[in-house]
């Protein structure tokens, strides 16, 4: 099997000793397209991670012999999945272990937001002289305010649940329900995106979107980057549509759209969603069960594409 990144020790030391291991660990530390075409070829199993991008090429690459693509991910829209369908090769995620550390760091940034924290910080380490006043540096209360969950998933839920104890209302938007999308964005005053990324959810939040939106709503993504479109983003923050945006994912990632680094009002976090080390071990775990289960002609327990077993 190919482990295209190292993970944690827990989750190595469960694959040792079960398969023959290739574990791409770089440099560089994500495996480049053509390694990964070379190194896919004739394995049982890959295990991936949300930057490997696994196509039809890929797939053609790997060979007849592939019966798994395990994801280290809850999202999978690295992977073409109607095409590993139709070639019989299982799909699997894993979802509901990294739920609460992502709600955690969606928080993370709404309060780090509507508190300003991270320009805070800079503004000390920058060495500004400052003196304590009334009007210094305002943020906005959440308190009695509306909390909008676009896409309201495990991990929208759960971002939904936190709100309680900081008093806040809360609504959502997403394909089975809640309020219109337009109400969700109108009447937030900070909006969460946890949904997937489709075609349909591809910039979503656009120029369009972010004019209708309070001027003092906070916008925080650790879903997929695309989901918005960031060089709208960028100039609706600069134009103060928006009070302020926190991005954990980004359109073109690992890279980050230039206009964005000089606004004060955006904090950026480079993909932690999920980066504890309680949460990346069992990620990892979950992972490598899906992977040996795969290989050995078990169902991997996140199983994405049943049809490929049941038909
Ligand atoms: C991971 C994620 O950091 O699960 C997901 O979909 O985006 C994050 O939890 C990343 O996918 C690791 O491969």
């Amino acid at each position: 099997v190919l482990v295209t990144r190292a993970m944690v020790d827990e989750a190595m030391n469960a694959l040792q000793g079960h398969c023959d291991l290739d574990v791409y660990t770089g440099p560089p530390e994500a495996i480049g397209r053509d390694e990964f075409l070379k190194r896919a070829k004739d394995k049982d199993g890959l295990l991936t991670m949300v930057s490997d991008r696994v196509d039809a090429e890929l797939l053609d690459a790997a060979g007849p012999q592939l019966k798994i693509v395990a994801n280290h991910a809850v999202g999978y829209d690295n992977i073409d999945v109607a095409e590993c369908t139709r070639r019989g090769i299982l799909v699997a995620n894993t979802p509901d272990v990294l739920t609460e550390a992502t709600a955690d760091l969606a928080w993370s940034l709404i309060l780090a937001c509507v508190r300003r924290v991270a320009e805070g910080d800079r503004f000390l380490r920058t060495g500004t002289p400052w003196i304590w006043g009334p009007k210094m540096m305002l943020g906005h209360d959440l308190y009695g305010r509306t909390l909008g969950i676009v896409g309201h998933g495990r991990i929208g839920q759960a971002t939904a649940r936190r709100a309680t104890g900081f008093g806040m209302r809360v609504i959502h938007n997403s394909r089975s329900g809640g309020v219109s999308f337009d109400t969700l964005i109108a009447e937030s005053d900070v909006v969460s995106i946890h949904a997937p990324l489709t075609p349909e959810t591809r910039h979503l939040f656009n120029a369009n979107v972010f004019r209708q939106m309070k001027p003092t709503a906070v916008l925080v993504n650790t879903a997929r980057g695309p989901l918005v479109d960031e060089a709208a983003l960028a100039s609706a923050l600069r134009a103060g549509e928006i009070f302020a945006a926190g991005l954990d994912v980004f359109e073109r990632e690992p890279e980050v759209e230039k206009s964005l680094l000089d606004l004060d009002n955006v904090t950026l976090l480079p993909h932690l969603g999920s980066a504890t080390a309680e949460t990346r071990a069992a990620m990892g775990l979950f992972a490598v069960e899906n992977l040996l289960n795969g290989v050995t002609g078990k169902r991997p327990r996140g199983l994405v594409n049943p049809e490929v077993i049941d038909s």
